[in-house]
């Protein structure tokens, strides 16, 4: 895509995460149908299915090759990255949106045949979105995002999952112990805009795809480092503990997990 293409796409795509974010907050103040799925802290909201049936219709118009993979099933299922693919998480970190009314995100992102173009990431509270890509450039609205200092492990802070944390599951109590210190945010999207924005050093946690498609393709785009935490091939159609950090931080952090 040339300059004036990716920035069609931009602005289009912008635009329906502001129409989003007015409905959303709207729909805040309004008696909302809170679901669980998978178990009791797994939750899902009318207002989840409602925006992602929102992106839908969306980028159907927009782009009626769009192959669809969204959280809430409202897409299409898909099994490989020909083509044109988009990743929808209507609202991430659900439970933040239920009980703080505050640090939860939406997020898009969209490959052509398997090469990252373009992805959102809206802190929908804040009203700010992180948006880019490795041909554009990534920007927190109008403002050009930098690469990340090269800051150690010892020396910043590390993004995790709390439920790994609280479990010990991949070493993540390690990681923390090594890291200047530890925070836990409760929503992938945000923990990505921390990292995106230099406030964090790294992230990890384990994500399906909706929840780290946006944010692996805007940290490589502004030079951070992205794999797994086993050492096996990052596939964005595939779930798995994802690690991304600067350079320096992330061979810190493998490192922990070879001991
Ligand atoms: P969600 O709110 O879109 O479901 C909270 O710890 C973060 O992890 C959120 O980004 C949340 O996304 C995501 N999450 C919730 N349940 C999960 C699960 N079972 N596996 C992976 N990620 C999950
Ligand atoms: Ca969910
Ligand atoms: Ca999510
Ligand atoms: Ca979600």
């Amino acid at each position: 895509m040339n300059t004036v293409q990716l920035t069609k796409l931009d602005k289009t795509v912008s635009g329906w995460m502001h129409d989003m974010q007015t409905h959303v907050m709207k729909r805040l103040t309004q008696k909302m149908t809170i679901e669980t799925k998978s178990n009791h802290r797994d939750l899902v909201t009318n207002v989840d299915r409602e925006t992602e049936q929102f992106y839908v219709e969306a980028i159907r118009t927009f782009d009626p090759q769009a192959k669809i993979l969204g959280e809430e099933g409202l897409g299409d299922r898909v099994t490989d990255m020909d083509g044109h693919v988009w990743f929808v998480d209507p609202i991430d970190g659900t439970m933040n949106f239920v009980k703080q009314h505050a640090e939860f995100a939406s997020m898009l992102a969209y490959y052509e045949d398997g090469q990252p173009v373009m992805a959102w990431i809206m802190d929908v509270a804040n009203n700010q979105i992180v948006h880019g890509g490795p041909e554009y450039g990534v920007f927190l609205d109008e403002q050009r995002l930098e690469k990340p200092n090269l800051e150690s492990l010892a020396d910043g802070l590390i993004v995790l999952s709390g439920a790994r944390l609280l479990y010990e599951q991949y070493g993540f109590p390690e990681i923390a112990k090594a890291a200047l210190g530890y925070r836990v945010y409760g929503s992938a999207g945000i923990s990505y805009l921390r990292l995106l924005t230099g406030r964090a050093v790294g992230y990890i946690s384990y994500m399906k795809p909706w929840d780290f498609a946006a944010g692996v393709l805007l940290s490589q785009a502004l030079g951070l480092t992205n794999g797994t935490i086993d050492g096996s091939t990052l596939n964005v159609l595939q779930s798995g503990v994802v690690l991304t950090a600067n350079e320096k931080a992330f061979d810190d952090i493998i490192q922990i997990q070879q001991k």
